[in-house]
């Protein structure tokens, strides 16, 4: 080195600093789709060291990446049922990298949240701080049937400081998980969306899916994130080849609202495995694959705010996609249809949420494309429009994915409780979804999100409570109704179980899946009633023990208010 510094000159010569490198760095727009690195469990144990870093960008956004030693962002997780997780999550946010969160470039701000500071004694402790600033972090394992527990999966005390020594995640895996697609990111009440934004998001696979469903044993398997960002071009007028749509308008959070029309300015650019996909011209990100090849797709709505509704078109025509699973859980299978996969030509998948399914490579000299079609979010909603993510090609020698499921093993066992659908439940709850406006007459006025029990008084989230919203017994199953009264699309998520989707608007549906996060469609002015969901929610496992949250996973609704907390209290 030093040999290398005499040779260029001398020392005096280097008048500016040297850059440092891009600790956040990101693949350009166009760039083949990486793979993730896989991180697989070894004897029953996966043990990893992960640094969450933020980077002030040129335009005033904040990255965020989670970190391996090596420099590698956002590994999977790959564990099988029963097995050990251990992680050490280092906090190495900055306060100049996060001081972007609270004012860009464009003079909007971007997570609309003040620093707040429970009223609580405040302990160093990371377990029972509860500290809310740009700069904590804590981790939540979406859809996993962890405890909330300290160290386990609890996001209502646990804060991480940069101050704070690595700070250990450690829990098993249950036996019954069911194999599928979840995921990892921050959840700190009023940071949420501006570090999962920022790109704080990875994806966990509890394997062995090919268990579940043998069609699939065999098949390479590719793994797509996809994550929203502040718009790369927010004044750039909408590409010429799209149809003209009204004036743009923002909605409540300060997004391109939603014009009705599935086209003009998206409310957040969407990038795919990292690779940026930006608004006006969405240059297309790159897959290839070998022609007629069949690959399970595991996709991750990873975005804070944007609803997906997934196509695979060639030369326009949507193709066939056999959904296997959502949120994790495969679709199920009985003696008399064991070949258990739904085939669609589009699937809408809201942020939190994930979907796996058979997709076949296009012919030789046939192009592919993976595509958002538009989601309608209500009047009051975010613009979601039609855009292109990735171009497929297919190509005889295309490299395989990194990973295939094993051509054969054991079937699942079968599970030890009765199907969800099948048990009656002991009570049924009311919720609902509305919102308040600052000044009523002032539709871009400053509002706030609540998620309310019918009967309860409406209420912002108040981290200070140490009352539950709802009081369940383990090893009861309840309904659940839930209502938006508000003109936009919410999504609801609740942390450490699955639930069942029976009604969809009245309509009974009776999915032969479960979920974690759904959609609860909005209010029109002119209706009569209130657009619902029922939900079949599960308390039995004795994991769901404790106190934890349910919230809008639209992450800046969240943020705002739209969250309460339910305590499963022991048999
Ligand atoms: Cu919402």
């Amino acid at each position: 080195m030093l040999s290398a510094v005499l040779a260029s000159g001398s020392l005096a010569s280097h008048a500016a600093a040297p850059e440092l490198p891009d600790p956040c760095p990101r693949p350009l727009p166009g760039s083949p789709v990486p793979e993730p690195r896989d991180l697989r469990s070894q004897n029953g144990v996966l043990d990893l060291d992960l640094s969450i870093r933020s980077h002030r960008e040129a335009d005033g956004t904040t990255r965020y990446c989670y970190m391996l030693p090596d420099g590698t962002q956002s590994p999977t997780l790959r564990l099988h049922p029963g097995d050990l997780l251990t992680l050490h999550l280092k906090n190495e946010l900055t306060a100049a990298a996060t001081a972007a969160l609270q004012l860009r470039s464009d003079g909007r701000t971007s997570n609309t949240e003040a620093i707040c500071r429970p009223k609580r004694k405040v302990s160093a402790d990371p377990c029972t701080s509860g500290l809310m600033t740009a700069t904590s972090t804590n981790l939540h394992f979406h859809g996993l049937t962890v405890p909330p527990r300290c160290h386990q999966d609890d996001v209502l005390r646990t804060s991480i400081q940069p101050t704070d020594p690595a700070f250990e995640y450690r829990f098993q895996v249950p036996r019954d998980e069911p194999p599928g697609l979840y995921w990892y990111h921050p959840h700190i009440h009023g940071f949420s969306t501006g570090q999962v934004e920022g790109g704080a998001s990875g994806a966990m696979i509890i394997e062995g899916i090919e268990r579940a469903n043998p069609d699939l044993a065999g098949l390479p398997e590719r793994v797509l994130v996809i994550r929203d960002q502040d718009l790369v071009n927010p004044n750039a007028p909408p590409s010429k080849s799209e149809p003209v749509v009204p004036k743009m308008l923002l909605d409540r959070d300060g997004d391109a609202a939603n014009n009705g029309t599935g086209f003009g300015k998206p409310a957040k650019d969407l990038s795919i495995n990292f690779v940026p996909v930006p608004y006006p011209d969405y240059p297309t990100a790159t897959i290839t694959m070998r022609p007629g090849e069949r690959q399970l797709w595991r996709v991750l709505n990873a975005s804070a705010v944007t609803y997906l509704n997934l196509a695979v078109l060639q030369q326009r025509a949507p193709q066939r996609l056999g959904v296997v699973a959502i949120d994790g859980v495969p679709i199920k299978t009985t003696a008399a249809d064991s070949t258990a996969v739904t085939w669609v030509d589009h699937i809408g998948v809201p942020p939190g949420a994930r979907v796996e399914f058979i997709v076949t490579g296009p012919p030789l000299g046939v192009p592919g494309l993976l595509v958002t079609r538009a989601v309608d979010t209500g009047q009051g909603g975010e613009n979601d429009p039609n855009r292109a993510l990735a171009t497929l090609t297919a190509m005889a020698d295309a490299p395989e994915p990194q990973s295939t499921l094993p051509a054969s093993s054991e079937p699942l066992p079968a599970s030890t409780r009765p199907w969800l659908g099948d048990v009656t439940p002991v009570r049924v709850r009311r919720l609902y979804f509305s919102e308040k406006l600052e000044d009523p007459s002032n539709p871009n006025s400053a509002t706030t999100f609540f998620i309310t029990v019918d009967g309860q008084t409406p209420a912002a989230f108040d981290p200070n409570s140490e009352v539950p919203n709802i009081v369940v017994k383990q090893g009861d199953v309840e309904d659940w109704i839930i209502e938006n009264r508000s003109t936009e699309l919410h999504a609801f998520h609740i942390h450490q179980l699955h639930f069942m989707l029976r009604d969809w608007s009245g309509v009974p549906v009776n999915e032969p899946f479960l979920r974690d996060t759904v959609n609860v469609p909005y209010y029109r002015a002119n209706s009569l009633t209130y657009p619902s969901v029922r939900l079949r929610m599960d308390f039995r496992d004795p994991n769901t023990v404790g106190t934890f949250v349910y919230h809008c996973h639209l992450l800046e609704h969240e943020d705002g208010g739209m969250m309460g907390t339910i305590r499963v209290e022991p048999r």
